[in-house]
C-alpha cells in the first residue's frame, strides 16, 4: 500500500516537473525568437505594413529628418522607407530614448563604431534603405541619428504609439 502511494507520488512528481520544464521552454523559446524590446520588434518584411517615408538631410546649418513626428497604432507594422539626400553620412535608430541618448555616448567614443540591428540604418548620400518594425507596446519612442553631433544639430524625432 505504502508502496504503491510513493510510486503515485514519485510518478505525479515526475509529471509536474516535466510540464514545468516544457513551460519554461516555451516561455525561454517565445522571448528568444521575437527579439521583443521596449519598443517592438522586428517587422516581418512578408506581412503587409504601413510604409512611412523619412527622408534624412542638412538644411541651414541643421540636421534634420522629415517628418519628425510619427503616430502608430499599437501592434501596427511599418516598412520605414529611409533616403538620405544629404551630403553626408546619417543614420536611422529606432529606440527608447533612454536607450537612444546611451548609444549616442558610445557613439562619442566610438565614431566608426556601425551597426548592423534590425532596428537601425546607416545611409550614404544620396542612398535609400529601408526597415520593418512592429511597434507591440504603447508608449513614446525616439528616433535618431547616432553620428556625433548629429542629434545635437536636429537629427531626432518622436514616434506616439497608442
Ligand atoms: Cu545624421
Amino acid at each position: 500500500m505504502q508502496r504503491t502511494y510513493l510510486r503515485a507520488v514519485a510518478a505525479l512528481a515526475m509529471v509536474v516537473a516535466a510540464t514545468l520544464a516544457g513551460v519554461t521552454m516555451k516561455v525561454a523559446y517565445a522571448h528568444g525568437d521575437g527579439h521583443e524590446t521596449a519598443f517592438g520588434k522586428p517587422g516581418d518584411p512578408k506581412k503587409s505594413a504601413r510604409i512611412v517615408q523619412i527622408v534624412m538631410r542638412e538644411q541651414d546649418g541643421k540636421m534634420i529628418f522629415i517628418p519628425n513626428t510619427l503616430r502608430i497604432r499599437k501592434g501596427e507594422q511599418v516598412r520605414f522607407q529611409l533616403r538620405n539626400i544629404g551630403e553626408i553620412d546619417h543614420e536611422f535608430v529606432v529606440g527608447t530614448l533612454e536607450e537612444n541618448l546611451k548609444h549616442m555616448k558610445e557613439m562619442e567614443k566610438n565614431p566608426d563604431m556601425e551597426h548592423d540591428d534590425p532596428n537601425a540604418k546607416r545611409l550614404k548620400p544620396k542612398t535609400a534603405g529601408e526597415i520593418v518594425w512592429q511597434f507591440t507596446k504603447a508608449g513614446r519612442f525616439d528616433f535618431s541619428c547616432m553620428i556625433p553631433g548629429h542629434r545635437e544639430a536636429g537629427m531626432f524625432g518622436t514616434i506616439v504609439v497608442e
